[in-house]
């Protein structure tokens, strides 16, 4: 599909820089820069692909230099979006980026919407939509093993999977489908059996996609770890233990930390979004009672609570009270300030939380923190790492998708088995088609590509 118009955005980041980047795609990118670039060797009639301009922006308003550039062309369709492509690689300034977007528009050109370079490079077959998918998910990658799940969707290796069960589902409907077209043959009595099996073989292989997901999603976007217990007793400490970083203030005087404060570390590879919160207890001061309530949300929305004791005094009402929140979560009972002499052990732990898995810590001398780390890692199944040959999905769109394949072709299959007609055994083949071609984009409507590509950021 060849568009007609010429669109141009800023496709570097706001902000001071050494340089910045405006792109355009379209038929008229290389006429549009030629209005205000000048340079010996640029013609835009006659550009060689793949190759760098170096000239100068004039003011159109004064003739006046502007800024001095390099000027990239692609040429259609050997180019990210299969148009015409010039970038236009000057200084980064925000005042002279946008002068100089807005005489790409003045000469012509339409300023892109939200992932439309992306949606273009789709829409001409320069990738599948699980590639198009992946470009966002390497910008907003939030751990190496983040990154290498979506690289792997970029390069289409989701693609090829899913294209090699679709290709395999296309000839088990040309089989089911003959036996229509031929039924004084009954084709599909003899075959029935085999194609059955055939049919479940795809189904299993869709459902160890589907099987990946919880990891991919964990991988790539992270675990809400909250930190909670009475005021005082180092949660603050443990965050900047952890981090390794005097990331919070930390005080001797109770109800010191009154907001949310959140940071990212990598841990076995898995992103951690610690998140430490206003001690609890039963203060009436206005202003803990409503750091308090920020940190009751943020238990109910975590994937793991971190709770943390103070070795050192009595436990008390509070620390019940505290654990009492926790009775459907995932924590670890961290005991703190094992420096100091012991008031409690764990077999009071034992009456407080019953099967609660204990680390002990010192935040003020950093012991026991590796440990508290590989605590956190194992409850979060983070393996380290993932194999060469793994392909994880993280994408709630794709596990849908494959979700109605794998209901599809059980129907089809059980429908095979008890000698259904081939019309409806076909329909469910059909179905299953549609839902694998709505991942790589084959069969994707026109809305739900407008929910996607809504996601980028104008310029990409
Ligand atoms: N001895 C000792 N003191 C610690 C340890 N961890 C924290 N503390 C001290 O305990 C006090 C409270 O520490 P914070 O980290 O601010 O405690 P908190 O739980 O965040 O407190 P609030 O934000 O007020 O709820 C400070 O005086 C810390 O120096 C530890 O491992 N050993
Ligand atoms: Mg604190």
């Amino acid at each position: 599909m060849q568009h007609h118009d010429t669109i141009t955005a800023i496709a570097t980041p706001v902000g001071a820089g050494g340089i910045g980047i405006i792109r355009l795609s379209g038929p008229a990118a290389c006429r549009i820069v030629a209005k205000f670039f000048k340079s010996k060797n640029f013609n835009p009639e006659a550009l060689r692909s793949h190759s760098l301009y170096f000239g100068t922006i004039i003011d159109p308003q004064d003739g006046s230099d502007l800024d001095e550039a390099l000027i990239s062309y692609m040429q259609a369709p050997r180019s990210y979006t299969g148009e015409d492509v010039v970038e236009i690689n000057c200084h980064s300034g925000i005042v002279l980026l946008e002068k100089i977007l807005r005489m790409t528009i003045d000469a012509g050109a339409r300023l892109a919407g939200a992932g439309e370079f992306t949606r273009r490079g789709f829409l001409n077959g320069r990738m599948d939509l699980t590639q198009a998918e992946a470009v966002i998910d390497v910008i907003e990658a939030k751990s190496e093993i983040g990154l290498k799940i979506a690289s792997r969707q970029l390069t289409g290796k989701l693609a090829q999977r899913i294209d090699h069960l679709y290709d395999s589902l296309l000839s088990i409907t040309a089989e089911v489908e003959a036996a229509i077209d031929f039924p004084e043959d009954d084709i599909l009595a003899a075959a029935s059996s085999t194609l059955a099996v055939q049919i479940q073989a795809v189904r299993e292989a869709a459902g160890r996609l589907i099987a990946t997901f919880h990891d991919g999603c964990l991988y790539a976007s992270g675990v809400q770890a909250v930190i909670t217990g009475k005021p005082n007793v180092g949660k603050s400490s443990i965050l900047n233990a952890l981090l390794g970083d005097e990331r919070a203030i930390v005080t001797a005087i109770p109800g010191t930390t009154r907001d949310i404060i959140q940071e990212t570390m990598t841990i076995g590879g898995m992103p951690i979004h610690l998140i430490d919160t206003a001690g609890l207890d039963n203060s009436d001061q206005e202003i803990e009672v409503a750091g308090m309530e920020r940190a009751r949300v943020k238990i109910e929305h975590a994937d793991i609570v971190l709770l943390v004791l103070d070795a050192s005094l009595p436990l008390d009402q509070a620390d019940h009270a505290v654990a009492g929140l926790l009775a459907h979560k995932n924590f670890i009972a961290v005991m703190n300030k094992t420096d100091l002499p012991s008031a409690w052990g764990p077999e009071k732990l034992a009456s407080l939380l019953p099967s609660a898995g204990t680390v002990a810590v010192s935040a003020m001398n950093h012991t026991g923190i590796e440990q508290l780390k590989q605590a956190i890692a194992h409850m979060v199944g983070a393996h380290g790492g993932i194999s060469p040959s793994d392909i994880l999905i993280a994408n709630a769109r794709h596990r849908s998708a494959l979700e109605k394949t794998r209901e599809a072709l059980g129907q089809a299959a059980a429908g095979l088995l008890c000698e259904r007609a081939p019309e409806l055994v076909s329909i469910d083949l059909h179905a299953a088609l549609a839902a694998l071609g709505e991942i790589t984009g084959r069969t994707t409507a026109e809305d739900i590509l407008d929910v996607i590509f809504s996601r980028f950021c104008i310029g990409k």
